[in-house]
């Protein structure tokens, strides 16, 4: 066969695969499924174009598969998290697997002379081949139950315990099959008896797991400190397993799940980048792997094992059914969840196919003849499995508490504004900035209504008769819903009471908060529209309605009282103040109440979470219960956790990788006129609390000291004005262009290079990601700040491993950002300082700085942030989460 054919035919098998197990996701089956169908099916009419060479190809993809499947049960069992359970899970599993085995055994023993595989055997043989095929058929499938889980969105105790089952049970059927296989030998091939059948199996399990987990804490290295080609390195490590295992003889698959569990506990925050690479490595391996093992199988000894492979499956569900039951006996799982594990244990497929080809390639006789009756059982278990784990996830309210349903996002700013050109002709804009980017991004995958102000000059021509226009508008995917807010109202919520009242109310800056009755009037009304709004959006009262920011604070309580079982989350993105600053607000009570009528609020910091906690009890007389994290209010509770948001970070190192880049780079040199060997950068709205005059005198400070750096410096400042009417923000503006303007006077070099650019129109993401890629340092001044995405943008930017990044320890970034060089803005000199050692830092130290900090960004992406809050709201109807918020060790919602 020439190989450009053994190439057209792999090619068409990975796409008759693909469509397979396209096809199968229609009727809700994983993706796997389809695979091993197409597999087993396809699989012996491809024998016959399957030469030597591809034989031994194929035998090292399917070491590779087999491994990389064990590796990804291990994956799955995190033990921090099962920490207080896993004793509980080990007897359940026990008892469990105690009664499929013997139930198993002692049936097959009966019935085989009987069985078209092997009848003939006697004695020993008998037992030993009669032992295998019950550890065969016993094991279960990681693989398909991890499938299961995400695809249907699935989160829980049901999902965490059945994962935590299968992976515990196939790692005691592995060393069990181990043992077994010496016994086999011993029977079979009685020359190879005695005590060195002892010494290997000590070496092919003990072995194994010692080379597994040593294999592992090498790759969670590489994840940490390397970090790239992720899913080359998993595939080659999952090679180095199946070759190494079996050229030393140790099982491979024990050693990948050993690796597996090494990896998972020892490099959490990388387990974003890990699953990506196995979503992209396991489809082709695993198609090859199937097609391998179904070219190897005759047809005709399948058909005629079909009746069998079906009884066998019958008995094998109702001994599962039976072996949970007395699980749940000898542990203390709930019974509530406990009495739908058994459906996630149905399935059957790589490990199982994995052993089967081992007893096979081993005794070739009778193994190959047990391997065929595997293979008919697999198929049959990989299409019921799903469908009643599917089943039972939706009993334990898992499956429809964590499938992605429609959402209603509201916010004052609309992701989208429609403006009216010159020419009188309609162009859109989509909102800048990290949080309304990441929101879309989620709005675009759920579906569902996003509700705001309608901001833009041409808003309500392009709205339909409900006030709504479907948006991304160059690919619509959900409802933008705008709410039509007049004047003077609008000014009085937003720039009164929210941006006069409550935002210098929350940041610990020196702006006095102004709050006056007719502002606080607009603003409840406004959030009673908003409410009126979201309650005719509302289509199902279980639609999570998720709550942005500080303008929306009396939103809850107006749609509780009309729709009483409303679900709904706020995320408060700036501070909340200590108690005495509370203080001030004369309607404190009302907000407190207000924000306590969420079912889940969360904050940024562990600090705004404390301060809010103690504000409910001293003004409220809430209830706090502090190991729940819940406040009580008469009957009603509410969640209170802090969950630090994110940045798109994927987006973001995409764009940094882009061809356009340099070009832009070189625009952005000429335009800001980048002549300087050194570029420092900020980018900001325009507002008192980002510390812009602070960083001007830090600059101011650093020049004087080091005269030689005029002409040699550039600092960029991108400040985008915003809420300029606003008294506090007009004065900013104009004390910070007067600051430049002086600083450039009286800095100015004999080569004409300033020591500020200033730009005050706002870049495109390119252009601000090229801007991010170019500069040496980037200051993050804030006086104080909720967060800070700049910070986190400059760090995701970062693909060199270079800049430095200096930051105020008053940005709630700096909680987590602990590598960056940490300043303090009003101290002048200590920040000067701090920039002169940004500029001269050597290379080796920056390296390791940004590399620090991009496992920190890279960990937290803002789709995690906002996952875990839906997931969190999601959760609160189905149980109590026994969970803390995914990378936030404080919080335990
Ligand atoms: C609040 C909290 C919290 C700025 N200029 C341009 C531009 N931006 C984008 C940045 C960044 C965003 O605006 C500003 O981020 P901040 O974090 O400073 O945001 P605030 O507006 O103060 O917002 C804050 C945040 O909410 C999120 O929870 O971090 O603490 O105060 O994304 O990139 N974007 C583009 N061009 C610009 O010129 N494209």
């Amino acid at each position: 066969m020439p190989s450009a054919g053994a190439a057209l035919a792999l090619g068409f098998t990975l796409l008759g695969a693909w469509i397979s197990a396209e096809l199968l996701r229609k009727f809700n089956l994983p993706r796997i499924t389809g695979y091993l169908i197409f597999g087993v099916l396809v699989g012996p009419y491809v024998g016959n174009v399957i030469t030597a060479p591809m034989t031994s190809q194929l035998q090292a993809v399917t070491g590779i598969a087999t491994t990389l499947i064990a590796l990804v049960a291990g994956l799955t069992i995190n033990l921090e998290r099962l920490r207080s359970t896993l004793a509980s899970i080990a007897r359940f599993t026990s008892a469990t697997l105690a009664v499929v085995i013997i139930g198993t055994a002692s049936l097959l023993w009966i019935v085989w002379p009987w069985l078209p595989v092997s009848p003939n055997s006697t004695g020993a043989e008998r037992a030993v081949t009669v032992t295998l095929l019950t550890i065969m058929v016993a094991s279960v499938s990681p693989t398909m139950t991890a499938a299961v889980t995400t695809e249907t969105g699935s989160r829980g105790r049901l999902s965490e315990l059945v994962l935590a089952v299968v992976v515990l049970a196939d790692l005691v059927l592995l060393v069990l099959f181990s043992c077994s296989m010496q016994f086999a030998r011993a029977v079979f091939r009685p020359d190879a008896a005695g005590p060195s059948l002892l010494v290997r199996f000590a070496w092919e399990t003990g072995g194994a797991i010692a080379f597994g987990a040593l294999v592992g804490a090498l790759f969670a290295l590489y994840l940490r400190y390397v970090g790239r080609e992720v899913t080359l390195a998993l595939l080659a490590m999952c090679g180095i397993l199946s070759q190494v295992g079996s050229t030393q003889q140790f099982e491979p698959l024990l050693a990948a799940v050993a690796a597996g569990l090494v990896i998972e506990n020892l490099s959490v925050a990388q387990g974003d980048a890990l699953r990506t690479a196995v979503q992209r490595g396991a489809p082709p391996v695993l198609v090859i792997f199937f097609v391998a093992i179904g070219s190897s199988l005759r047809l005709d000894a399948l058909l005629t094992l079909w009746p069998v492979a079906l009884a066998l499956a019958g008995i094998r569900t109702g001994l599962l059914r039976a072996g949970t039951r007395v699980g749940l006996n000898v542990s203390a799982i709930d019974r509530g969840i406990g009495e739908h594990a058994w459906t996630g244990l149905i399935s059957q497929a790589g490990i199982t196919v994995g052993l089967a080809s081992v007893v096979a390639s081993e005794f070739p006789g009778w193994g190959t003849e047990l391997q065929t009756l595997l293979i008919a059982l697999i198929p049959i278990h990989e299409l019921i499995g799903p469908m009643l784990f599917r089943r039972g996830l939706a009993r334990a309210g898992e499956r429809e508490a964590q499938s992605p349903r429609p959402l209603l996002v509201v916010s004052n700013r609309e992701p989208y504004l429609h403006i009216r050109r010159e020419d009188g002709s309609v162009t859109w804009t989509s909102a800048t900035g990290g949080v309304a980017v990441a929101l879309d991004a989620l709005m675009r995958e759920r579906g569902g209504t996003w509700i705001a102000h309608g901001g833009g000059s041409a808003d309500r021509l392009v709205v339909d008769d409900t006030d709504k226009v479907l948006v991304p508008p160059e690919h619509p995917s959900y409802s933008l819903r705008r709410l039509w807010l007049e004047e003077p109202t609008f000014s009085a919520y937003y720039g009164g009471f929210a941006n006069e009242g409550l935002w210098p109310l929350c940041h610990v800056v020196d702006v006095r908060p102004r709050f006056r009755t007719e502002e606080w009037t607009a603003y409840k009304d406004v959030n009673e529209r908003f409410a009126t709004a979201i309650d005719e959006e509302l289509d199902a009262s279980d639609t999570p309605v998720f709550l942005q920011d500080y303008h929306l604070a009396l939103v809850a309580p107006a749609l509780r009282a009309r729709r009483a079982n409303v679900r709904t989350a706020l995320f408060w993105h700036i501070p909340w103040p200590h108690p005495d600053r509370l203080r001030i607000c004369p309607w404190r009570a009302e907000l407190l109440d207000g924000l306590a009528a969420n079912d889940l609020l969360a904050f940024q910091l562990e600090r705004d979470r404390q301060n809010f906690l103690q504000a409910a009890e001293e003004e409220l007389r809430a209830e706090v219960d502090l190991e729940t994290s819940r406040i009580w209010i008469g009957e009603r509770p509410t969640t209170v956790v802090s969950v630090p948001i994110g940045v798109d970070y994927d987006r973001i190192q995409e764009i940094g990788g882009s061809d356009t880049l340099i070009a832009e780079q070189q625009r952005l040199h000429r335009s800001l006129d980048l002549r300087a060997k050194l570029v420092g950068i900020g980018v900001d709205r325009l507002d008192y609390t980002k510390g812009i005059p602070e960083r001007l005198a830090a600059l101011d400070r650093l020049v004087t000291s080091r005269p030689e750096l005029c002409g040699r410096l550039t600092f960029v400042q991108i400040g985008v004005p915003s809420r300029s009417h606003l008294h506090g923000y007009a004065e900013i503006e104009l004390e910070i262009a007067s600051r430049i303007r002086d600083l450039n006077r009286r800095h100015r070099a004999a080569n004409g290079v300033p020591l500020v650019a200033y730009q005050t129109a706002p870049l495109g993401i390119t252009s601000l990601v090229a801007l991010y890629r170019l500069a040496h340092f980037c200051i993050v001044s804030s006086l104080h700040d909720g967060m800070n995405l700049v910070a986190k943008e400059f760090v995701a930017a970062r693909d060199d491993e270079d800049g430095v990044l200096v930051l105020s320890e008053l940005a709630g970034a700096a909680q987590e950002l602990q590598e960056a060089l940490i300043i303090n803005p009003y101290d002048v000199d200590g920040f000067a300082a701090a920039l002169m050692r940004a500029i001269d830092m050597p290379r080796e130290e920056r390296r390791a700085r940004m590399r620090a900090l991009r496992r920190i960004v890279a960990g937290r992406n803002v789709f995690g942030w906002a996952s875990d809050i839906l997931e969190g709201l999601e959760s609160l109807w189905t149980r109590p989460l026994h969970y803390g918020v995914r990378g936030w060790e404080d919080t335990a919602i």
